[in-house]
């Protein structure tokens, strides 16, 4: 029988030596083909080309057990568009080529051509995969994994069944349309999204749509239901987010959430009404069917942070199996409302709530070595509006990062380090940004081994107002040390805010409007990561680093990442 509970500050080398040890027993290897297609969906009743997997979009759940290994056989049959999958929140030890990002870690998957990912699953957890290549995500390709414990591993949380629930939000216009109008002169922002979706599905109201494009009796867009709750039973829900662009609250009428579960770590148990989450991220969160049984009850997620007037909410049931309720019938209630989408506090006060489960500390090394102030502004740059972190917006090089330093093609990429600060003591934060600012190919080269923090600092864009971003890190989990108001001070807010005691550890964090987010990391994780803004005109746009440790460490390169660029001859 094995401990369901670890010692408070066992060291971190422990914690996971002792989940490979209960993985390695009896690992399995998942092997999937997919073919990768465009096809006709509606799933917000509006007919649209989607990019599906094996025809579905979202893709299919991948369900593996900690220690396994997955295999997937991608075949781009998008004919005439190159592809690439990211699995998200997967460390991708020792498999750095994996990580399915094109441009950093591969190059794109041809039309017609066959790329196999093989990885190792090394947390339990709820986790996602998306496209990775260009804006390709907004056109469907997403879907979740999800990590359950080894036999005999008592999770920190009990439940009588669970259930997966995928959030988006979806657009009418082509992902060309929209990347196409970012790189436009004048700019042509993307919109707000027409639909939110809930397990793919949304309901746009078809009176306002061109006749002959709409069908709102359609099933791909009926109501969907959540899940059936038998009266008494406990249901942990694990919950992801991959918009495009929204923050979101989701919750289910009258029944509070218990938060278990962050990005694959164990949470300090706390209770909301409802759940912000914010693109990129999971949570797993025990709901108790406890309410009245012989109805139906709301289940919806609502836009936050931009005006949703032009965004419906996202809407589900959750039916409870009693006899004489009729699982179809809609709930007798108004859908909920949702919380006022421009209140900040109580955002940052969720995001503030969440602290490592006592028992699964993951102890955080008490100092880094190395500082990066990352001051996010929008530029005007060649008369092309850009996103740059200090200065500088990243435009991925045409050979793959992974190739070009493994391999020492020292011209495949800008050489010159980028900056590590920002002039923190006179710039203002509230002052729309600066013109200057250059597009670039750098890379923040991290000792291999090191302590990195990291403080996101947000400032107003150029309509002066300022944004929610939050921010992925591929290939490691961060430490959250704090998030603060205003402007970071290095000498005043360095170590007075930040929490060194129980601090959860995520792969995706918000950074609020007007404020700061610091993270603390240790780069151990031989290869070349993306650090970036998870909404996805934002990353188009430049709003991204990348980072690179003990690239000389890593393994052979399969040539399968190499086909392009200067790799053309190396593949
Ligand atoms: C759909 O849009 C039409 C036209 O604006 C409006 O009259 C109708 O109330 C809308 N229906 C719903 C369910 O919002
Ligand atoms: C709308 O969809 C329903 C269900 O698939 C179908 O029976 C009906 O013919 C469609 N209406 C139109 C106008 O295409
Ligand atoms: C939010 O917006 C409403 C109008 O939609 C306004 O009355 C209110 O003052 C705003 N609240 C905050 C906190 O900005
Ligand atoms: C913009 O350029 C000026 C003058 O070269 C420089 O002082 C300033 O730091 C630059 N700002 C940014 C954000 O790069
Ligand atoms: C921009 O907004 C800030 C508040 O965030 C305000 O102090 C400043 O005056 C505004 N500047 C302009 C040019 O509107
Ligand atoms: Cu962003």
């Amino acid at each position: 029988m094995l401990p369901s509970a670890r010692p408070l500050l066992a060291p971190a080398a422990a914690v996971l030596c002792f989940w490979l040890l209960v993985a390695v027993a009896e690992a399995k290897v998942h092997h999937y083909k997919w073919d990768i297609s465009y096809q006709l969906k509606s799933p917000d009743c509006f007919e649209k080309l989607a990019v599906t997997v094996n025809g579905e979009a979202p893709g299919p759940t991948i369900r593996a057990t900690l220690g396994d290994t997955i295999v997937v056989d991608v075949h781009n049959k998008l004919e005439t568009e190159n592809t690439a999958i990211h699995w998200h929140g997967i460390r991708q030890i020792g498999t750095p080529w994996a990580d399915g990002v094109a441009g950093v870690t591969q190059c794109p998957i041809l039309p017609g051509e066959t790329f196999t990912y093989k990885f190792v699953i090394d947390r339990p957890g709820t986790y996602l995969y998306h496209a990775h290549y260009g804006m390709q995500r907004v056109a469907g390709l997403n879907g979740m994994i999800v990590v359950t414990v080894p036999e005999g591993f008592v999770e920190p949380f009990s439940y009588d069944e669970e259930h997966t629930v995928l959030l988006g939000d979806w657009w009418h216009k082509s992902v060309y349309e929209q990347a196409t109008g970012l790189s436009a002169n004048p700019f042509v922002f993307v919109t707000e999204p027409q639909s939110l979706l809930i397990n793919g599905r949304g309901m746009f109201n078809c009176s306002l749509a061109p006749s002959g494009t709409c069908n709102a009796s359609r099933p791909d867009c009926a109501l969907p239901t959540l899940f059936t709750a038998v009266p008494g039973k406990t249901y942990l829900l694990r919950i992801g987010s991959l918009t495009s662009l929204s923050s979101l609250y989701f919750e289910i009428e009258g029944h509070p959430m218990m938060v278990v579960e962050a990005d694959g770590h164990y949470v300090r148990p706390f209770a909301v009404r409802g759940l912000f989450i914010y693109s990129g991220e999971t949570y797993s969160v025990l709901v108790k069917a406890d309410q009245d049984p012989r109805r139906n009850y709301w289940a919806a997620s609502h836009v936050v942070g931009r005006n949703p007037s032009q965004t419906p909410s996202g809407k589900a049931v959750v039916s409870y199996a009693f006899n004489g309720n009729n699982p179809w019938m809609p709930p007798p209630t108004a859908p909920p409302a949702g919380p006022p989408w421009n209140n900040t506090a109580i955002r940052v006060d969720q995001s503030r709530a969440i602290f490592a489960h006592p028992h699964f500390v993951e102890p955080m090394p008490a100092r880094a070595d190395r500082t990066l102030l990352f001051l996010n502004t929008q530029n005007r740059i060649d008369g092309h509006i850009k996103w740059t972190i200090n200065g500088v917006s990243l435009m991925f090089p045409a050979t793959p990062y992974l190739v070009a330093m493994k391999r020492g093609m020292k011209d495949a990429y800008e050489q010159r380090p980028p900056p590590d600060m920002y002039d923190h003591m006179s710039h203002d934060i509230s002052a729309p940004a600066p013109t200057n600012g250059t597009v670039g190919s750098p890379v923040y080269r991290l000792a291999l081994g090191s302590v990195v923090d990291v403080v996101l600092q947000n400032s107003n864009m150029l309509n002066n107002k300022s944004e929610t971003h939050p921010w992925h890190l591929h290939g490691h989990d961060f430490w959250v040390l704090g998030y603060g108001e205003g402007k970071f001070n290095p000498a005043a807010d360095a170590w007075r805010l930040l929490n060194v005691r129980d601090p959860i550890m995520k792969n995706t964090v918000p950074l609020h409007p007007d404020g700061w987010t610091a993270v603390r990391f240790r780069a151990d994780n031989p290869g070349v990561w993306l650090f970036h803004c998870h909404v996805e005109a934002h990353v188009f746009m430049g709003m991204g680093v990348v980072f690179e440790e003990g690239v000389e460490r890593v393994g052979r390169l399969p040539s399968s990442i190499m086909g392009c660029g200067r790799s053309k001859g190396l593949h």
